[in-house]
């Protein structure tokens, strides 16, 4: 059976985050763009109510199955990054293209205005990825810079707003930020599963000394971003309670392919100098 392909709709599809579009349009603190700017990242802001979360949720169950109707649109799918079964972090790119409460939540201005804000212009939409670990054998994160994978498109203006659909601690295995890491320069691709810690290889003596994470403890539905220059990585799932988050990865309106080769698996080629456009990267956020 054919399945409806989401990304037909370059606007929501339901009123699940309607009740975000009155709210304020400038929604972060200083302390918040502070953080950012500084450190590389923020945390702690509310972007789902309990009952978007919860349908979100229900909407996740049956993606990961990969007999699901639809399941061809993702333009990635893992079951486990991992080559390990007892260490498990399920990972999925194109979700927003299959379920509904996944595509309106790009335009879920709880999350869009912030993003406008960080980036200063206006948000065009890069792609989202699903992390699920499970209960006790979730595996880990490894650490990395997002623009490493990216340098695709240009010029470096992107960030991500990591989401939680559970409570999240460290011993869940939630996103650490490496604080200033931002302000490293571009590091090599060196994994995003299995050894945690691969990036080793590739720090100076000086960001070994400083490479000192902090966990993001969040309650469900409450978001971090980060610059795609910010070291994070998550560690293993050792609590009795599921892991399930979903990150949204932004650019600004005027970035570019870098490359003649599709952008993401399955999408027709935006040749290398033209800007991300069109069905695939819809324009989310004008201030
Ligand atoms: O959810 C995780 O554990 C990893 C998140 C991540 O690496 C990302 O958002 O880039």
């Amino acid at each position: 059976m054919a399945t409806n392909d989401l990304s037909y709709h370059s606007s929501p599809v339901t009123d699940l985050f309607a009740s975000s579009r009155s709210e304020s349009l400038s929604p972060l603190s200083d302390a918040h763009v502070r953080s950012f700017h500084e450190l590389g990242f923020c945390a702690g802001i509310r972007v789902l109510t309990d009952e978007q979360v919860e349908q979100l949720r229900l909407e996740l169950e049956p993606l990961l199955d990969p007999g699901h109707p639809g399941h061809e649109l993702f333009h990635e799918f893992h079951t486990n990054e991992s080559e390990n079964p007892d260490q498990v972090l399920m990972h999925a790119l194109g979700a927003w293209r299959i379920a509904p409460a996944f595509h309106d939540l790009l335009w879920n201005l709880a999350i869009t205005a912030p993003a406008s804000q960080l980036l200063g212009g206006a948000v065009r939409f890069w792609h989202d990825q699903l992390f699920v670990k499970p209960d006790t054998r979730g595996g880990s994160g490894a650490w990395h810079q997002d623009y490493s994978y990216w340098t695709r498109t240009q010029p470096m203006a992107h960030l991500t707003c990591w989401i939680p659909l559970d409570d999240v601690d460290e011993a869940s295995g939630t996103v650490h930020y490496v604080p200033k890491s931002h302000l490293w320069d571009r590091l090599p691709i060196t994994g995003l599963a299995g050894d945690m810690n691969a990036i080793s290889k590739v720090l100076t003596t000086e960001q070994l000394e400083a490479f000192t994470p902090v966990p993001m403890t969040l309650r469900k539905g409450e978001a971090s971003f980060h610059h795609p220059l910010t070291i994070h990585g998550s560690p293993p799932n050792k609590s009795e309670r599921r892991r399930r988050a979903i990150a949204l990865n932004f650019c600004l309106d005027g970035t570019k392919s870098n490359t003649d080769e599709p952008l993401l698996e399955g999408i027709p080629v935006i040749p290398k100098g033209e800007r991300l456009r069109g069905r695939f990267f819809p324009l989310l956020y004008v201030p």
